[in-house]
C-alpha cells in the first residue's frame, strides 16, 4: 500500500504557506478572491486534484484558474470532474478543509485523514489537466499549482491559456478517448473542429446571417473567438471587439456579459460599432456566459439574456423533435432559477415542463439531466443543453419515415455535436443561437418579441452576517431571519405583477435582493424597499443605511 509522499509535500508546501488571517471557502464558483492571496490554495488544489484522480481510478481531473467576470485583481480556481462536470458537491467541503489547514503539519494531517476517510488507494495514478484565463496573477498561481502536482507526483498536462468551457471539453475528451462515447479529439483544435463542422452542417442551405459583433470582455474569449472565426470561415462572420488581453485593468471593465446583465446597458466601447438592428453579444472573462442584444430603430438598447436564449433554443428543439416524429419518445424540459424573468417562465411553462432550482450551475445541470433533453440557462447567460445518453442513442438509431423527419433528425444529431454539454459555453451557445436565428429567419427583433421581459432590479445589501439568511422553495422564500418573509410578502402585494426574493450570495459577502413588477419604476422601488427591510433586520449600523433604500 503506497503512502503520501510526506517529505515532498512538506518541503514544497513550505514555499506556499497559508496566510494566517484568511479563511477560504470552496463555493459555487470554486475558490474565488483576491488573486494575490491564493498561492497556498493553488498548491493545495494541486494535491487535492491528484487525490481526486486517484480516488476515481486515475481518471483525469481538470483544474481551471479563473475568476470569470470578476475584476482583474481577483482570481480563483475550480476543479472539473472526469465527465467534464463541476466537482462533486461532497468534495467542496474537503477542498475547504484542505485550503484552511493552518500549517504544513496541519495540511499533512488533513490530507492523511482525507485519504483514510475516503479510502483513497494511493498506488493509483493521478492525472490532471489544467488551464488558466488571461489574468496577470494566473501565471504565478499556475506555478503554485504545478508545485502541488509535483509534490504528489501527478501526471500533469498544461492546457495553457484557454476558456473555462474548453478546459471542461478537454477533460471529457481525455476521459472518453477511444471509447464508444468519445467526446471528440482531446485538443483545442478538436474542439474548434467539432463545433464549426456541426455549425456548418446546421446552417447549410440557409441564408447567410449578417456579421455578428462579439464583445470579448478583453479576456481569453478574444483569442478563442479569433480561432473559432478561422474554423467557421465564411459560414459566419464575427467582428471581435474588446480584445485587449494585455492592457492592465481592461478585463471585464465596462464590457462583457456581466456588465451588460447588471447594468442592462450596451458596453460604451461598442457604441460606434453596433448599428441599429445589428446583433451583438458579450462573453464574460472566461467565456462561459453569453448575453445578446441589439439597438432598436430608435437606438434603444434591447437585451437578450439567458432567459431569452433558453426560450429561443427550447422552442427550436421542441420543434425539431416534433418534426423528427419523436415527440412521444423524447421529452424536452427547461431548468431555471428564481432569477429567471417571470415573463420567460410564463412563456416556457405554456410550452414545456419548467423546473426552478437554487442558484448555482451544479443544481441546474443536475436537474437538466432528468429530462431526455434538458435546457438550462441562468438569466445571466450561463447555460447549455443536455441530451441524455439514451436520447443520443435514440437519435443515432431512429429510422425516419419521411425526408422531413430525416432532416430534423440530422439537425438534432448535429445539435448534440454543436452544444458543449459539459458546461455553459459562450462560444458554443453563440453558434447555437445563430443556428436558430438562421433557421427561423429571425433578427433580434423577432427573437425579442417571443415575450416581453418584466422590468426588474437586482441589488446587493451588505449585512452583518449573510449566513443568518436561510431560504426554501428553490431560494424563493426566506425561513430566517424570522418574520422577514412575511414583511416582504406584505410589500410585494402592493405592486402589480410584483415578485421579490432575498438570498445570500454564494460568491460575495452580500445578500441579493431581486424584484420585478409591471413597471420599471415599481420594480426599482420594490427592490429598494425590500433591501431596506433586509438592512433594517440584519444590517446593523443604521447610520450607514444606504440612502437609496427608501
Ligand atoms: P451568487 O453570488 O451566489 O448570486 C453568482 C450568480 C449565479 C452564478 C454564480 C457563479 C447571479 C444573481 N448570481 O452567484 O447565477 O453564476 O455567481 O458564478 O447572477
Ligand atoms: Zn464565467
Amino acid at each position: 500500500m503506497s503512502s503520501l509522499p510526506l517529505q515532498a509535500i512538506k518541503s514544497l508546501s513550505e514555499l506556499h504557506q497559508k496566510p494566517s488571517h484568511l479563511r477560504f471557502q470552496y463555493g459555487t464558483a470554486g475558490f474565488r478572491t483576491l488573486g494575490s492571496t491564493l498561492d497556498s490554495v493553488l498548491f493545495r488544489v494541486g494535491v487535492l486534484a491528484a487525490l481526486r484522480s486517484k480516488r476515481l481510478d486515475g481518471r483525469t481531473i481538470g483544474v481551471m484558474v479563473t475568476a470569470s467576470h470578476n475584476p482583474e485583481e481577483d482570481n480563483g480556481v475550480k476543479l472539473v470532474d472526469p465527465r467534464g462536470e463541476m466537482l462533486e458537491a461532497s468534495w467542496e467541503a474537503h477542498a475547504t478543509v484542505i485550503a484552511n489547514a493552518l500549517t504544513t503539519n496541519d495540511l499533512l494531517d488533513a490530507l492523511d485523514s482525507l485519504v483514510r476517510t475516503l479510502k483513497i488507494d494511493l498506488s493509483k495514478p493521478a492525472r490532471v489537466v489544467y488551464a488558466r484565463d488571461t489574468r496577470p496573477s494566473g501565471e504565478s498561481l499556475i506555478s503554485a499549482l504545478q508545485d502541488g502536482l509535483k509534490a504528489i507526483g501527478a501526471e500533469a498536462r498544461d492546457a495553457g491559456i484557454t476558456t473555462t468551457p474548453i478546459l471542461h471539453y478537454l477533460v471529457k475528451a481525455i476521459n472518453t478517448k477511444g471509447a464508444k462515447d468519445s467526446y471528440g479529439e482531446d485538443s483545442e483544435e478538436g474542439y474548434y473542429t467539432k463545433l464549426s463542422e456541426a455549425f456548418k452542417k446546421l446552417v447549410a442551405g440557409r441564408r447567410r446571417l449578417d456579421p455578428l459583433i462579439v464583445d470579448c470582455a478583453n479576456g481569453v474569449g478574444a483569442s478563442a473567438a479569433a480561432k473559432l472565426a478561422q474554423y467557421l470561415g465564411d459560414s459566419l462572420t464575427l467582428r471581435l471587439e474588446n480584445t485587449s488581453i494585455t492592457t492592465p485593468g481592461a478585463l471585464n471593465h465596462a464590457c462583457g456579459a456581466d456588465f451588460v446583465k447588471t447594468t442592462q446597458k450596451l458596453p460604451p466601447s461598442l457604441t460606434d460599432h453596433l448599428r441599429p438592428g445589428q446583433r451583438g453579444c458579450s462573453l464574460d472573462g472566461d467565456a462561459d456566459r453569453l448575453m445578446y442584444y441589439y439597438l432598436d430603430e430608435r437606438g434603444t438598447f434591447r437585451m437578450l439574456d439567458g432567459d431569452k436564449i433558453a426560450a429561443l433554443v427550447a422552442a427550436f428543439i421542441v420543434e425539431q423533435v416534433k418534426l423528427a416524429g419523436l415527440s412521444d419518445e423524447i421529452k424536452v424540459g427547461v431548468v431555471q432559477t428564481a432569477y429567471a424573468n417571470g415573463a420567460s417562465t410564463k412563456y416556457l411553462a405554456e410550452r414545456l415542463p419548467v423546473k426552478c432550482v437554487p442558484t448555482g450551475v451544479k443544481h441546474l445541470h443536475h436537474a437538466a439531466e432528468h429530462y431526455n433533453i434538458g435546457v438550462y440557462f441562468e438569466a445571466n447567460g450561463h447555460g447549455t443543453v443536455l441530451f441524455s445518453p439514451a436520447t443520443q442513442e435514440k437519435l443515432a438509431t431512429h429510422e425516419p419515415s419521411t425526408p422531413a423527419q430525416s432532416t430534423a433528425l440530422n439537425h438534432l444529431i448535429n445539435l448534440t455535436q454543436l452544444i458543449n454539454q459539459t458546461v455553459g459555453d459562450a462560444l458554443s451557445d453563440m453558434l447555437l443561437v445563430e443556428v436558430v436565428l438562421a433557421h427561423k429567419s429571425y433578427s433580434g427583433v423577432e427573437w425579442d418579441s417571443l415575450y416581453a421581459d418584466l422590468p426588474n432590479r437586482l441589488v446587493k445589501v451588505v449585512v452583518g452576517d449573510r449566513n443568518a439568511f436561510k431560504t426554501e422553495d428553490a431560494e424563493r422564500r426566506l425561513v430566517s431571519p424570522p418574520g422577514l418573509q412575511t414583511k416582504i410578502d406584505d410589500l410585494v402585494r402592493k405592486y402589480e405583477g410584483g415578485r421579490s426574493f432575498v438570498r445570500p450570495s454564494g460568491t460575495e459577502d452580500v445578500v441579493r435582493v431581486y424584484a420585478e413588477a409591471a413597471l420599471k419604476a415599481q420594480a426599482d422601488e420594490l427592490a429598494f424597499r425590500v433591501a431596506g427591510l433586509v438592512y433594517d433586520t440584519a444590517g446593523g449600523d443604521a447610520a450607514k443605511r444606504p440612502k437609496e433604500f427608501l
